[in-house]
């Protein structure tokens, strides 16, 4: 198997492939998107994901661009992630996969880059702002419930591509956007989460993100920002 590429930039969404990535123990390579130079809105990176988003993961099947696809073209091509198509819990693993990725995530971009959805105003994204932290309070509630209610597919014995990916959107929802408060969140009011959080800090995967994206001793229970050894995380 030729070695995937991923295109990354610390701490960034990219974060939640190579943790996937090292769960599996696939062999890949790393490029930087040097988001201090807005590297990701260059003609080359376009030509591989033209929506400008990091990540994208290149693999002989061309670049996949989309956090979720590509966890769930890594789980489907290489087993082991998450349940196989024909497993009972596929379809559970599915629905919240994509929950994820289409409601939690964006409402996490929202916070981030208010001003791409609700323009220059600054009264229309702090608006947008406090609506979006409240939505998320909703959705970790509902997915610390299902966490509460032990799946399989969700315990600490099988961590897979849904671990990954909570684990990181925790992270920064503790950390970002840095210029406006976050005390609406604290991962202790959604203890099962904070568990799951727990166990994959003790996972080697995780040991090989934090050093090679600067993610400090505890980033997922209690994140600080990165100090990565090459490019930024903004
Ligand atoms: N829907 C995308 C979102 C990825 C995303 O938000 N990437 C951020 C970094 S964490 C990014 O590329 N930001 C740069 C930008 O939006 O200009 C995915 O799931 O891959």
């Amino acid at each position: 198997m030729n070695r995937y590429v991923l295109h990354y930039a610390p701490d960034n969404a990219s974060l939640i492939v190579r943790l996937a990535l090292e769960l599996a123990r696939l062999p890949y390579d790393t490029r930087l998107v040097d988001r201090a130079a807005a590297e990701q809105t260059s003609a080359a990176y376009r030509r591989l994901n033209p929506h400008w988003m990091i990540p994208v993961l290149e693999t002989p099947q061309g670049p996949i661009f989309e956090t979720g696809a590509i966890l769930l073209w890594l789980a489907d091509t290489h087993g082991g992630l998450a349940p196989a198509p024909d497993h009972p819990d596929r379809a559970a693993v599915l629905k919240w996969l994509f929950f994820v990725s289409n409601t939690l995530h964006p409402a996490l971009r929202m916070t981030f880059y208010p001003d791409r959805y609700a323009g220059p105003d600054p009264a229309h994204q702090a608006s947008l702002r406090d609506t979006m932290q409240a939505a998320l309070k909703t959705h970790l509630g509902q997915l610390d419930a299902l966490a509460a209610s032990r799946p399989a597919w969700l315990d600490h014995e099988t961590p897979g591509i849904l671990h990954c990916y909570l684990a990181c959107c925790l992270r920064w929802c503790a950390l970002y956007p840095r210029t406006t408060d976050r005390s609406w969140f604290r991962l202790a009011d959604t203890p099962h989460l904070h568990n799951l959080c727990l166990n994959l800090e003790t996972l080697p995967c995780t040991l090989t993100a934090q050093a090679a994206e600067g993610l400090g001793p505890t980033p997922f229970t209690a994140p600080r920002l990165a100090n990565p050894p090459e490019g930024s995380a903004t």
